[in-house]
């Protein structure tokens, strides 16, 4: 396990750069120079005792962090958590989500069993899991078949277990008061962003409004062969006052819904 929040976001971030090498012209484009506060991370699993949602938690309860929202996804047959540092104000949120695969076909189930089936018990509490991709060989014939049914089974069998996305903290930045001005900073910049249900997701309302880059692409190399898929994307969130005056911290899950789709292969 990391000793600090600093060297596990510092190593998590090393990975998600090789990833998606557009985060430091974003940071560029939007810091001006500045450090860039986060807001959040997000990491995805599958629902099993070996490697689920908890297995990854563990590393962040580790450093303190504590167990907030929870929230369910029917339709992409997801379920999530976010947790918060207590007391370190710059530790991002944490949020992670896990595929419930009992509700899959058994075809889903049985490509999954067999990814699972290559993952050591002691693994996923070692320090570096959480940056460490995918743990199995999977090829491109069952990454397909999985691509059918759900996009975030496909993306969990290419790239397993790293941040899929950073997420800047809008409210941080010195230039931007409105998630519109950032979007058109971005999208002047040459920047794809998740247009699904509208560029921005959420509300003053809801206390959240969230857009977030298309992913950029990396090179997967498959058993049986390579190809070029949709890797990890940048998001923005806005956070508004609550009624005490604290800034709301959870999640709005009709918004999250179509955050996930950043990584689609299509579209
Ligand atoms: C997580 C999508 C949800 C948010 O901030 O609502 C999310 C994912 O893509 O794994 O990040
Ligand atoms: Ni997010």
């Amino acid at each position: 396990m990391h000793t600090s929040v600093n060297a596990l976001f510092g190593a998590l971030w090393q990975d998600y750069l090789k990833m998606t090498p557009s985060a430091l012209d974003i940071h560029a484009l939007l810091g001006g120079g500045r450090p860039i506060i986060n807001d959040h991370v997000a990491f995805r699993t599958f629902r099993h005792p070996r490697l689920g949602l908890d297995k990854l938690a563990a590393h962040f309860l580790a450093l303190g962090y504590e167990q907030k929202g929870e929230y369910h996804f029917e339709a992409k047959k997801l379920y999530a958590r976010h947790y918060e540092h207590p007391t370190d104000a710059t530790a991002p949120k944490v949020f992670i989500s896990e595929l419930l695969l009992e509700q899959c076909s058994p075809g889903l189930q049985r490509i999954v069993a067999g990814l699972i089936d290559q993952v050591d018990e002691g693994l996923p509490a070692q320090t570096g899991f959480l940056y460490s991709g995918a743990p199995w060989k999977v090829s491109y014939h069952d990454y397909k078949t999985l691509l059918e049914e759900s996009e975030y089974a496909a993306w969990l069998a290419a790239y397993g277990f790293r941040a899929n996305h950073f997420t800047v903290s809008v409210n941080e930045l010195e230039e931007y008061d409105s998630l519109e001005e950032v979007n058109s900073a971005l999208k002047n910049a040459g920047f794809r962003l998740n247009a699904v249900g509208g560029e921005i997701k959420g509300s003053p309302e809801v206390l959240l409004e969230q857009s977030s880059t298309m992913a950029d692409t990396a090179i997967v190399e498959f058993s049986d062969g390579k190809a070029e898929l949709p890797s990890c994307f940048y998001e923005f969130a806005l956070r508004y006052p609550q009624p005490d005056g604290k800034l709301y911290s959870g999640f709005v899950a009709a918004s999250a819904d179509k955050i996930f789709e950043s990584t689609n292969v299509k579209g």
